[in-house]
């Protein structure tokens, strides 16, 4: 028999001790073993304690069973298993009781915490609702409303919130089993029994409606949100057999559907994207000081990054004026996290006082362990400041550059040492994106690769690593989808409905809401700078330079494709740029057609899989699921469909293919399929199975 539960009884008191390392989930080995001890705790103990070993309580049902077929005990028959026994039970909690964990906690009779520990029902991040009566019971005892909030949101509560909620009932510090064993003793002792919160009355009823038409509107297309308020519901309605009924069949249901499926590849692989085979046994160079060059928006975010992060910093500027500029930013930003509450005043002044501090010279850089060039985007100015960090920093010092498109080989030829450098592109603000890619250029050291992946972790990014292209992973893959669009936008749709359609996919924002935001200027900039070795094939539109033209960058100058009115929340269409584009259209002789916002979604989603197959293909990305947690974590790509090569999974490789040819017969400069896709294709295989190491 396996030991994932160890049962140990001490007087009394039955231990079942969780033993699934590294978060107890609760695989089928784990439910057996509750089942079991269970049995035998009620054959010989007066009560039982359920504590996790280890780092945590239950960490929640074993994700990786998802999908396949179940196998009995379930979880929600072992919480009622548990909640019906004749013995008072309790549960000791600490670390992360989610999910499942916090479920069979409910199940519990009695619940109490360590000071440290977190509760929460965080299944609609997996495109789930809680499925082992975590929807039935919560409501019961913290109301609809509290639960609404906590389900719908997935957040982890802490222990002190919990314990004023009355969903735990003590907290106190100490050994979780030591505290749990005395609290079961106090128990038994005051003679009191079992306390089934399932048999808690039905809590109020509120405007279900109301609430599941919000959740829709917030969710963005994701179902589990709003699925979780159905299921609440029920609650306020029916007994609790009835209502553990119901809520495992909205359970099951999701657990069939793409958007779950889309969840758990973004859960496993935004943990595997960093976990490099040729990086296993490499140790990292040891970081302690960070330099920064260049103290604009994009420095001064990797600055406070690094800040928050326990790094030392020094930020190096062209003179004393932008060193100042440059401070003050990163004072600004920080002084934004102690307004809100953040970053506490005390640990503010020790930054600005001792851990941070900016210079005019390179020669403030001669310590760092580390250097980050975030200066302007111009291949002679990054040489010239390399040229310079090789004269100045120590020997092993890693030298970086924040580079966006720039060829990192020719960036570290201009050193003495190539195996030093590296590009580390972080994602605007840098102290809250969560991207960051590794671009490893041809002589880059694997122990320069593994520090830049450790600063990564430490910084609490998403590391992944890109070879060396213009915009490397992911400005390579945008820029095709944004031409993709813009095309769209020559053959008939308006920017609107794109930026419509686009968010009805699920992005946070449209492209065109994107670029009023990021600035017109710089792809009028990268337009600019393209257009000597453009191809004649091009479709290039020009309606867009002329917007730039008329000194309209878009937000910051209050118009864009949108016009923005001081004090309100977004803009609206900006009647310049319809006229504008008519006018082009008519220069060049096209008639509008019609585009639907399927089709809108359908050529942007087949641009952005097949330029991303062509970044497979030629090993930019290494895998498939490293250009989805790119799209994720720095594009706004929406997580409930996993990334753009799942998503092309889950539509059907075939069906894409035969649409980019159909598009390639209008157009076959721009619409070339991928090899990778053919391959795959005729293969029948697609990118998952690459992502388990096959080939084609
Ligand atoms: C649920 O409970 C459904 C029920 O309502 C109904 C069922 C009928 N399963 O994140 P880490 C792995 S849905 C399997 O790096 P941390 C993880 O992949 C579940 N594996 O550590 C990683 O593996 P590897 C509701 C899991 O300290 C390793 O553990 N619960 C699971 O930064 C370490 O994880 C959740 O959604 C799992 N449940 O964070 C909680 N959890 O080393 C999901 C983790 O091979 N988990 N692993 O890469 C988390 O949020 C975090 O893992 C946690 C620890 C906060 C627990």
């Amino acid at each position: 028999m396996s030991d994932a539960i160890q049962y140990e009884l001490k007087g009394d008191i039955a231990i079942l001790r969780a033993n699934n390392p590294p978060v107890n989930a609760l695989g089928y080995d784990v439910r057996i073993g509750l089942m079991t001890c269970m049995d035998r705790a009620e054959t010989e103990a007066k009560a039982v304690l359920i504590v996790g070993g280890g780092r945590t309580f239950f960490a929640g049902a074993d994700i990786k069973e998802f999908g396949k077929p179940p196998r009995e005990p379930s979880l929600p028959d072992i919480c009622t298993r548990i909640e019906r026994s004749p013995l008072p039970v309790i549960s000791s909690l600490h670390g992360t009781a989610l999910g499942g964990g916090l479920e069979i906690a409910l199940g519990t009779h009695y619940r109490i915490a360590i000071q440290s520990a977190k509760v929460g029902l965080p299944e609609v991040h997996l495109g789930l609702i809680p499925g082992a009566g975590g929807t039935q019971r919560l409501p019961r005892l913290v109301g609809v409303e509290k639960s609404i909030e906590i389900i719908t949101s997935g957040r982890q509560v802490g222990a002190a919130e919990a314990l004023e909620l009355d969903l735990i009932d003590e907290v106190q510090e100490g050994d979780p089993e030591a505290i749990g064993l005395a609290y079961a003793q106090r128990i038994l002792d005051a003679g009191k029994g079992p306390r089934a919160v399932g048999e808690l009355p039905c809590p109020e009823v509120i405007d279900f409606d109301a609430a599941y038409d919000a959740a829709i509107k917030k969710g963005r297309g994701q179902i589990a949100p709003a699925t979780a308020i159905r299921a609440i519901e029920v609650c306020c309605h029916t007994g609790f057999d009835v209502g553990i009924q119901s809520e495992r069949q909205m359970f099951t249901d999701l657990l069939k559907t793409p958007q779950r499926e889309g969840m758990i590849h973004a859960f496993f692989n935004e943990r595997a994207v960093s976990k490099l085979p040729e990086l296993k046994g490499v140790e990292p160079r040891a970081l302690k000081a960070i330099g920064v060059i260049g103290g604009g928006t994009m420095g001064a975010g990797i600055a406070v990054a690094a800040l928050l992060a326990g790094f030392d910093v020094t930020m190096v500027e062209r003179d004393g004026a932008a060193a100042e500029a440059g401070t003050g930013r990163v004072s600004g930003i920080l002084q934004g996290s102690v307004t809100r509450g953040k970053l506490s005043q005390a640990k503010y002044d020790a930054i600005m006082e001792t851990e941070f501090r900016a210079s005019d010279s390179y020669d403030a850089l001669s310590n760092a362990d580390l250097v980050i060039e975030a200066a302007f985007e111009e291949m002679g100015v990054k040489k010239a400041i390399f040229a310079e960090l090789d004269r100045v920093c120590k020997k092993g010092a890693v030298l970086a550059s924040n580079t966006s498109y720039l060829d990192v080989n020719e960036i570290a030829a201009s050193t003495s040492r190539p195996a030093d450098v590296l590009g580390l592109h972080f994602f605007s603000p840098a102290h809250v994106m969560k991207l960051l890619e590794v671009v490893v250029a041809d002589q880059t050291a694997p122990e320069v690769v593994a520090t830049g992946f450790a600063l990564g972790k430490a910084l609490r990014k998403i590391a992944v690593r890109s070879g060396v292209c213009d915009g490397f992973i992911g400005n390579r893959i945008l820029k095709t989808y944004r031409t993709c669009a813009d095309h769209m936008i020559m053959d008939g749709a308006s920017p609107y409905e794109i930026d419509k359609a686009m968010t009805g996919f699920g992005f946070a924002m449209g492209p065109y809401e994107v670029a009023d935001l990021a600035g017109l200027d710089i792809g009028w900039a990268t337009r600019k700078r393209l257009a000597p070795t453009r191809d004649v094939h091009e479709r290039v539109a020009t309606y867009a330079d002329k917007m730039c033209e008329a000194g309209n960058f878009g937000q910051k100058t209050g118009k864009g494709y949108y016009v923005y009115e001081a004090g309100k929340r977004g803009g609206t269409p900006n009647p310049d740029v319809t006229a504008l584009i008519e006018a082009e259209r008519a220069d060049l002789g096209i008639t509008p057609q019609n585009f639907t916002h399927e089709e809108i979604q359908r050529r942007y989603m087949c641009a952005m899989v097949n330029e991303a197959a062509m970044v497979v293909d030629e090993s930019i990305a290494r895998r498939p699921l490293d250009v989805d947690m790119v799209l994720l974590f720095g594009y706004g790509f929406p997580r409930h469909w996993g990334g753009p090569l799942k998503w092309a999974d889950m539509q059907g490789l075939d069906g894409i293919l035969a649409d980019i040819k159909r598009y390639a017969e209008v157009d076959d400069f721009f619409w070339q399929p991928s090899a990778l896709l053919e391959r795959l294709v005729a293969a029948g295989k697609n990118f998952e199975d690459l992502n388990k190491g096959e080939t084609v």
